[in-house]
């Protein structure tokens, strides 16, 4: 039956190629599809494993003979190709959704707008150094598929974003992680934060009561939607605003308290190695996960308290002349903005903007008031963050590189001053991806 299956990937970047991998190993006959040139790097690795792909487009009559497509989270629903398929009736699953079959490890998986790449590495850290035979994997390093296809892990951690989780039908995640839901991508949900808060929930679909929910109970979206519907799993919150709870993180006396059943666990906030408001919701969540994980309180402990965060996060490049510059090139959207403005305690120059999702800028003019002396715009279309902060801020500044932006914002910032780069957007305008962004702005900063 399986060899009568015939599977379409479309695109051939870590998704697609970690999911050919998996197809060929598996037996099924496999055809990777990509409408642009493929890279030198996946190209070896499918002639490698000798799985048949086709370039610089897709040819609608073979990717009509699939059985089953599965399709790369970067391309969106609406283009001709998907309506294609979705017509013959074709069914398209993600890439995740495919690997899930063929393991039988523990799937936590961390979803959110903000938050879920801090989370699924803190909690990858504190299974690993539990000594667990635990996988990363989802919307982060190598695929799932194709560690699926190599590896034996007994656990995963998963960062599942709500373009893998479009695709996802029978996947059931045994411990899920809600950090917050705020809008995002709203570009590729026709603009309607609902589709994109279903999306999201559609990480509690196939959950069974032995199986739980970690959420932020702060986020009055989460609430909302946890209360309208039945889930079966156990729901566990944490929360910065109330206290005790029975199960759950909560702050009490300055104090984090990881509670689950009788167990508990209890540490000052200076401790954690993460600091920061948004940053104690992401050690809550995964220090609830790792209990649920029976991790030992001395290990969970350690491991919160020893952990380094990715680059690109809040990350501190350096001070030059008293000017000190930050690198949160990983906030593509306006929440995780929120964040970075409100960790700064300095005159700040902030230097935003790209590919603008959908933005609503709203919730940052109280921030952006009190905090931001001149805006440093870097992307090629700048009109949205004009049109919000043009009547606010003094003095607002275009740029098309990382190089002009930080020599802008150095000539605008004085001693005492920070210098922010917090975009709101994405970088696809004028970069490969956010990282690379980063970089180039770190690169920058050094040169000064
Ligand atoms: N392509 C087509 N047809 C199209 C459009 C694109 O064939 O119509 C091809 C491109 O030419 C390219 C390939 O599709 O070769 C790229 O696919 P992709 O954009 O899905 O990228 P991957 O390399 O497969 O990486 C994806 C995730 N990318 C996105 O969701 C945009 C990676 O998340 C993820 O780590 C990886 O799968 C492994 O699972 C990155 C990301 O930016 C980090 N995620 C977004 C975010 O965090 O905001 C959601």
């Amino acid at each position: 039956m399986q060899n009568d299956q015939k599977i379409v990937i479309l695109g051939a970047g870590e998704s697609g190629v970690g999911a050919a991998i998996l197809a060929k190993k598996q037996g099924l006959d496999v055809l990777v599809s990509d409408n642009r040139n493929v890279s030198e790097k996946y190209r070896q690795i499918l002639l490698k494993h000798q799985i048949e792909f086709e370039e610089n487009g897709h040819q609608l009559h073979r990717i009509l003979q699939a059985t089953e497509v599965i399709k790369s989270p970067g391309i969106p629903e609406n283009i001709p190709i998907i309506k294609a398929i979705r017509e013959k009736k074709i069914p398209i699953i993600s890439e995740i959704e495919f690997a899930s079959r063929y393991t039988n490890a523990k799937l936590i998986s961390i979803t959110g707008s903000n938050g879920k790449t801090t989370t699924t590495l803190l909690l990858y850290h504190i299974l690993k150094n539990g000594g667990l035979n635990v996988g990363l994997a989802g919307n982060i390093g190598q695929s799932f598929a194709w560690q699926v296809a190599e590896n034996q892990f007994d656990v995963y951690v998963l960062e599942i974003s709500s373009f893998q989780l479009d695709g996802m039908v029978k996947f059931r995640a045994n411990i899920a992680i809600i950090t917050n839901i705020t809008p995002d991508h709203l570009d590729r949900y026709e603009n309607n934060f609902a589709f994109y808060t279903a999306s999201k929930l559609r990480i509690l679909q196939n959950q069974q009561p032995e199986d739980a929910i970690i959420y932020c109970a702060d986020d009055p979206v989460l609430n909302r939607e946890l209360s309208n519907r039945k889930c079966v799993a156990q729901l566990i919150p944490f929360t910065l605003k109330t206290n005790p709870l029975k199960n759950g993180a909560f702050i009490k006396e300055n104090k984090i308290i990881i509670k689950y059943h009788k167990t508990q666990v209890s540490m000052t906030l200076e401790q954690l190695a993460l600091q920061g408001k948004h940053n104690t919701y992401n050690s809550m969540a995964a220090g609830v996960a790792s209990k649920l994980m029976y991790i030992r309180n001395e290990t969970l402990k350690l491991s919160l308290s020893d952990f380094h965060n990715i680059a690109h996060r809040l990350e501190y490049v350096s001070s030059v002349h008293g000017i000190s510059f930050i690198n949160d090139s990983k906030a593509t959207n306006v929440n995780a903005t929120w964040y970075a403005l409100e960790y700064v305690d300095r005159p700040t120059v902030w230097i935003a903007g790209g590919v603008d999702k959908g933005n609503d800028y709203s919730g940052l003019l109280d921030l952006v008031k009190e905090k931001v002396k001149a805006i440093v715009c870097l992307g090629l279309d700048n009109r949205a963050i004009h049109a919000a902060f043009g009547d606010i801020v003094p003095y607002i500044v275009d740029t098309e590189s990382a190089e002009e932006a930080v020599a802008e914002a150095y000539q605008i910032a004085s001693k005492g001053d920070i210098v922010l780069l917090s975009p709101a957007c994405a970088s696809f305008d004028l970069f490969e991806n956010y990282e690379a962004r980063g970089n180039q702005f770190k690169k920058a900063v050094n040169k000064l």
